[in-house]
This record gives structure tokens, C-alpha cells and sequence, in this order.
């Protein structure tokens, strides 16, 4: 009689939120950041939270995988950084079929909407049109530019390519994007790709937009190499905020960042916590975000908390 009066066992076994997640790598500072967040948020609460947490290193299958584990483990939620927006579709439906919410995490995955249950992070089209209208005033309204492209594929990258480029073609005539080319968010590849974009057009290059901070450090590098000065005779614009850009803009070497906040970390583990009740959540939990320009980067170094 006891036994069946006991109350449910919860699936994992464990009376404590269960939460996957399934991160994307550490190919940049605010990757590196957003993990911090998560996993600070979980160490500080040991006693109600059981994160099982997986490094992809940036491979969609990877990603896959981890998921399945999760699934397998019976977890309560399960949380994911998509590296790309497709390919989702079967992972996802088995997630649903065994009764464990999905949340996104900072980017987006191009699914049937009842496949996840909230995506929480920024608008990057609206950063992407921010980055142009950034770039303009900086130009005076004219020039030839470069664009470097986020991971193909990712969410990130399309929206912000797409409400960037938009933006110039609606109303920036006189503005040129000359090439556009992944640096696939890291550094390394950020500088390889601005030294060969030096290479073909030189000093016609008047700005460089870049689709995060972590590509336009390399890129700053590559220009510094060429003989020339970043944010002066290339004017710089790219996304995120980590401090490493707000260094370069005190220095006088990047012009402007528009931000994308990493620190989700309590945001998501509230999401979970609601969905494990029985809650409904937003389905856009959406980020608040400021630009920030070279003349104040001084004075908003020390505030800076990623
Ligand atoms: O901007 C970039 C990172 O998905 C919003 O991924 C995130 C982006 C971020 O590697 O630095």
C-alpha cells in the first residue's frame, strides 16, 4: 500500500530541475560569456538545479547528439544554442515525443513553432540595421565597406547580414559593400579574411562591419598590419560588446559596438523552472540592448560585465 501512495518519482530520478544544454563551442569571448552565465547561475543553485551541460565545439551532429543523451537521461528541459537554423526537425520531434520542452538559447532554429517552447535572445536584424545606420553616419553617407559573415548558416549571421544589408540598399545609396565573406565568428579567421579582403582592394576599404566583436579584433590586427588605422582610415562596426572592443574603441582603434547581451544564464533557468510547472512562456523572450560608441568606450570599460 506505502508504495503506491509514494509520491511520483520525477523521470531523471531527481527532485531538482533537470536541464540539458546543448552549447555551441567557444569560438568567441561571448560565447565564452553566455556559458559563464549558465553555468554560474547553475553552481549557485546546487541545491535545486542539475545542469548536465555539453560543448558541441561548433558541429551541428555534435549538437544532435547531445541531445539525444539528454533525451535518453530524461531530463526536464532541454536548452540549445542551434549553430545553424536548419536540421532540426527529427531531434526536435523526439524531444516532443518524449515530453521534454525545448527552450533556444540566443539563436534561432527555422522549426514548426510547436517544436520549441520559447527562443530567448536578441533581434539580430534589428542589430544588423542598428550596424548600418552606425556605419553611415560614420562614412558621411558614402564609401566602399567589407562585411564579415557569423558561422553560415546561423541565425546570427543571416539576420544580421540581412537587416545590415537591407538597411544600405533602402537608404544608403552611396554606400558600397564591396565583398562579404565568413569569418565564422572567431578571431583567427576574422584577420585571415580582412588581410585577403586588403589584399584585392587596399585602401579603397573605408569601413568594416563585422558580424561580432570577436572578427573585428582579428580584423583590427590585420589592419594594423597593412599600414593602416583602424577606426580612422577603416572605420569599424560590429556586435556584441565584449571588452575587448570597448578596449579597442578607448584606444581610438574600433568606432562603434552594437550589443548582444550573453548574461542569460538566470533568464533561462527561469524559463526552465516555468516550464517544468506547467507554465507558458513567451514565445520570444526578447533581449534589451544599447550601442555604444568610441567616445564613451573610456568611461564604460570599468561597467562592463562580459
Ligand atoms: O554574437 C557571437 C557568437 O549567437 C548571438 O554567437 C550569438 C553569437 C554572438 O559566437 O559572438
Amino acid at each position: 500500500e506505502e508504495e503506491a501512495e509514494a509520491p511520483k518519482e520525477e523521470k531523471s530520478g531527481n527532485d531538482k530541475l533537470v536541464v540539458g544544454f546543448a552549447q555551441i563551442g567557444q569560438e568567441s569571448g561571448w560565447r565564452d560569456a553566455e556559458t559563464a552565465s549558465i553555468q554560474f547561475y547553475a553552481g549557485q543553485n546546487v541545491d535545486t538545479i542539475d545542469l548536465k551541460f555539453a560543448d558541441a565545439q561548433q558541429k551541428q551532429e555534435n549538437q544532435i547528439k547531445a541531445i539525444k543523451s539528454f533525451i535518453e537521461m530524461g531530463v526536464d528541459v532541454i536548452g540549445l544554442a542551434p549553430v545553424v537554423e536548419t536540421g532540426w526537425d527529427a531531434v526536435f520531434t523526439e524531444a516532443k515525443d518524449a515530453g521534454i520542452p525545448i527552450v533556444l538559447v540566443d539563436r534561432m532554429a527555422k522549426v514548426d513553432e510547436s517544436l520549441y517552447s520559447t527562443f530567448i535572445g536578441s533581434d539580430f536584424i534589428e542589430e544588423g540595421k542598428n550596424a548600418a545606420i552606425e556605419m553611415a553616419t560614420l562614412l558621411g553617407d558614402e564609401g566602399k565597406i567589407v562585411e564579415l559573415e557569423g558561422t553560415v548558416g546561423a541565425s546570427a549571421a543571416n539576420d544580421r547580414k540581412k537587416g545590415f544589408d537591407d538597411e544600405i540598399a533602402a537608404n544608403h545609396p552611396n554606400i558600397e559593400i564591396l565583398e562579404s565573406q565568413t569569418g565564422d565568428f572567431t578571431r583567427a579567421k576574422g584577420k585571415e579574411v580582412m588581410e585577403s579582403f586588403l589584399k584585392t582592394y587596399g585602401s579603397d576599404i573605408k569601413g568594416v562591419y563585422a558580424h561580432n566583436d570577436d572578427m573585428m579584433l582579428g580584423a583590427i590586427e590585420a589592419i594594423k598590419e597593412a599600414g593602416l588605422k583602424p577606426g580612422v582610415d577603416i572605420k569599424t562596426v560590429s556586435v556584441d560588446g565584449v571588452k575587448g572592443i570597448f578596449e579597442a574603441m578607448a584606444a581610438g582603434e574600433a568606432n562603434v559596438t552594437v550589443e548582444c547581451n550573453p548574461l542569460l544564464g538566470e533568464q533561462f533557468f527561469d524559463t526552465c523552472r516555468k516550464l517544468k510547472a506547467g507554465e507558458t512562456v513567451d514565445k520570444w523572450i526578447k533581449s534589451e540592448e544599447g550601442i555604444y560608441r568610441q567616445e564613451t568606450a573610456a568611461d564604460d570599460l570599468p561597467n562592463r560585465k562580459y
